[in-house]
């Protein structure tokens, strides 16, 4: 399988995030994509090449351009306050208060948020741009013919919905990927996200259309962030209904749970039957993931590979969380073998 990777992620490297009321180290960190780069290399999966630039055209199908402004602009606005740590929001536009957008760089970071862990820092904007850059060439690679590609996205993607971003997330690789498929020729595209997380952007960017399926294996929101969606009762609005499906899971959840609820979300796509398949990439379903309650062991994500590899569709594979660092090169190209069928 081909890879597509950008040197630029290593752009992404804040040095805090907000976890149990500490600034500590960023779970989502540079030496993730690297450990998952060096693994595949030593299991020879395939080629591997730099991502192509694509501007700001098909993100902008999904994203809005005030938002990406804000993404661009927010570490210089932040620094010009003076401030001596990384951007992060402290207040919100919550229940019965207004939704207009500040001007002052603390409310434009609360209005755009949908969570308080994720700084802002130099570069974040860069390497969020050089991702979805690495997914769009992957994207092409199939487009071009190819059966399947496996992008190296680092930062993630599926936490940021059309103007929001939180949870490691700043523009969405998966649904910019899918909307390209579409604005190509596809007539429907099926997302499948098995991050440990609920992909909750995802999910809001197409909740209300029948071409694009949303199907979301993850920690049940009672107990796992993103908190507020990702519930079984979500299931599309308007033209979207019955296009979107959840399957949220308690804490301890093994892959005997896990794979039945795989089971039930193949089915679901090979009866839409897509012209092409976008595999939200989560390894942190793993046991020993610092920050995830599933217990998917190694083996476990060859199997689950398999299964993808059967509904014989056009895959994307792209790379979402999984913060055990040890172990992310093996559990990620683990999925990509089983894909193979090796
Ligand atoms: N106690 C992705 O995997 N913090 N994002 C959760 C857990 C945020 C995960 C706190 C987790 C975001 C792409
Ligand atoms: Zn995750």
């Amino acid at each position: 399988m081909l890879t597509v990777f950008s040197e630029k992620h290593a752009l992404r490297n804040a040095k805090t995030e907000l976890y149990g009321g500490e600034l500590v180290p960023p779970f989502e960190c540079p030496v993730r994509a690297e450990y998952v780069l060096a693994h595949l290399k030593k299991v020879e999966l395939g080629k591997v090449i730099v991502a192509d630039e694509f501007g700001l055209d098909p993100i902008t199908r999904i994203h809005d351009p005030a938002f990406l402004d804000f993404l661009e602009q927010c570490w210089r606005d932040w620094q010009a306050e003076g401030y001596r740590g990384e951007a992060i929001p402290t207040v919100w536009p919550a229940r019965g208060m207004q939704q207009r957008i500040p001007n002052h760089i603390g409310g434009r970071l609360g209005y755009y948020a949908m969570a308080g862990e994720t700084a802002i820092s130099n570069g974040t904007w860069e390497a969020a741009r050089a991702s979805v850059n690495v997914a769009l060439t992957a994207q092409a690679v199939i487009k071009n013919g190819a059966s399947e590609a496996f992008a190296l996205c680092r930062p993630p993607g599926h936490h940021a919905a059309g103007d929001m971003f939180g949870g490691y997330c700043f523009i969405n690789n998966a649904a910019v990927s899918a909307q390209a498929f579409i604005d190509q020729g596809a007539s429907r595209v099926a997302i499948l996200d098995v991050d440990f997380h609920h992909g909750n952007g995802t999910q809001a960017i197409f909740y209300n259309r029948s071409d694009v399926m949303f199907l979301s294996l993850h920690g049940d929101p009672k107990d796992a962030f993103p908190h507020f969606l990702g519930y079984e009762d979500e299931t599309g609005s308007g033209a979207g209904e019955g296009f979107n499906f959840n399957y949220p899971m308690s804490p301890g959840t093994n892959y005997k749970t896990w794979e039945s609820a795989l089971d039930d979300a193949c089915k679901k796509i090979a009866n839409y039957s897509p012209d092409a398949l976008v595999i939200s990439l989560g390894v942190d379903t793993f046991e020993h993931d610092p920050i995830s309650f599933f217990k998917l062991t190694s083996d476990d994500f060859k199997r689950y590979g398999a299964t993808i590899g059967a509904l014989k569709l056009p895959t994307l594979f792209i790379m979402e969380g999984g913060y055990a660092v040890d172990e992310i090169g093996l559990n990620t190209v683990n999925v990509l073998q089983g894909y193979e069928g090796l």
